[in-house]
């Protein structure tokens, strides 16, 4: 197999037998990839803002912020921009160099478009990636946000076919599918991943991976999450998923999208630093820092600069990642 090579051939059995490896087998296979592709110890940072909080139409049965549920989310306008730029300029500072605005939308209306523009706009102009998750897209909206200086377009696929409507009721998996051609015709970067810890099981971990591999080309961004259960939605009692399930994910993704960045998530507040170590060992390129991911906590500038240095990881821009290993560096021994 060729270690650089995107592959969009993957059979939900290929994927399989990587998910479902001994753990040294698939975690050394997610580092030799890893180590072909992306430079070692060197971690991307990004940062999440909320700009349009609660009172969302649709049911995902994970999120605080649907209306369908009482969770002590309440609705709130659209941020001003001001507040949007002075906290891009917050996030630069702090080290990330990818600003994602998150709102609470089932889908996104035109007259948003505008203002939402805007705010890529001057996000962009901090010198700043920018990324937004709004909701399903209509015709030519992405083609605007694209023109306002947007790079990525967050829309998750969160599971399986199977299991999606088990999780979600208003809409569909084609609807999420639908989106992300629109985005991607506009030429607008994808960042596409999913939960685990839903009440899913195995192999709809396996399907999702499996879904993601075949669009094409791969998703730029794989935004992995555990659950981070919310009082009062559907999901809310879930058993918490399992730190090794969570890294077979990942380092099967990062085996699956070899040049794409795997984000390790929501669900980071509630693990040890060694459970995130081992995340990170298992392949992961890039987290979400500040203390806030949308509507609830993250490992602060503290936490994560101890994780950071526990694992001897520095943080690097996405440029610097983007050319590829220091091979040099990455040799300590000579195997024979
Ligand atoms: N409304 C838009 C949408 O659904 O695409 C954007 C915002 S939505 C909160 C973004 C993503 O966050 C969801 O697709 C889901 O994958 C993730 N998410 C939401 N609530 C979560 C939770 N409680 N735990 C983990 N991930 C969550
Ligand atoms: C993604 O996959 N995870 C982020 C981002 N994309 C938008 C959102 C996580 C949300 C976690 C729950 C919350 O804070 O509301
Ligand atoms: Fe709305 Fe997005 Fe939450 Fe679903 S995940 S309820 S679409 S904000």
């Amino acid at each position: 197999m060729a270690f650089d090579l995107p592959r969009h051939d993957w059979t939900r059995d290929d994927i399989r037998a990587l998910y479902t490896a001994p753990l040294d087998t698939l975690v050394g296979q997610a580092l030799a990839v890893k180590q072909v592709n992306w430079p070692d110890g060197a971690l991307q940072k990004s940062q999440l803002l909320s700009i349009k909080t609660g009172g969302c139409a649709e049911d995902c049965g994970y999120c605080s912020q649907s209306a369908h549920f009482d969770t002590g989310v309440t609705a709130e306008k659209l941020m001003p921009l001001d507040e949007v730029v002075a906290a891009a300029k917050r996030a630069k500072a702090g080290g990330a160099d990818r600003f994602c605005m998150g709102a609470g939308w089932r889908s996104l209306k035109d007259r948003d478009v505008p203002k939402v523009a805007a705010m890529i706009s001057a996000v962009k102009a901090e010198g700043l990636e920018t990324c937004v998750t709004l909701g399903m897209l209509e015709d030519g909206q992405a083609e605007a946000l694209k023109e306002a200086g947007l790079d990525y377009y967050n829309h998750n696929l969160d599971t399986s076919p199977e299991y999606y409507g088990s999780v979600v009721t208003t809409r569909t998996y084609d609807d999420r599918l639908d989106t992300l051609s629109k985005a991607r015709e506009a030429g607008v970067k994808l960042c596409v991943g999913g939960i685990l810890g839903m009440g899913e099981g195995r192999e709809d971990r396996i399907g999702l991976i499996h879904e993601l591999s075949k669009l094409t080309p791969h998703p730029e961004s794989v935004p992995i999450n555990m659950l981070v259960p919310i009082e009062g939605t559907p999901l809310g009692d879930s058993p918490p998923i399992s730190v090794t399930e969570m890294a077979r994910a990942i380092a099967t993704c990062r085996i699956v999208f070899p040049k794409s960045w795997v984000r390790l998530s929501a669900g980071r507040e509630g693990m040890s630093e060694g459970e995130q170590a081992l995340l990170l060992l298992a392949g992961a390129n890039s987290i979400f820092v500040g203390d806030r991911l949308l509507t609830t906590d993250n490992p602060g500038e503290d936490r994560d600069g101890a994780l950071l240095e526990a694992v001897g990881f520095q943080t690097a821009g996405h440029e610097e990642m983007e050319k590829g290993p220091h091979r040099e560096k990455q040799t300590l021994i000579d195997a024979r």
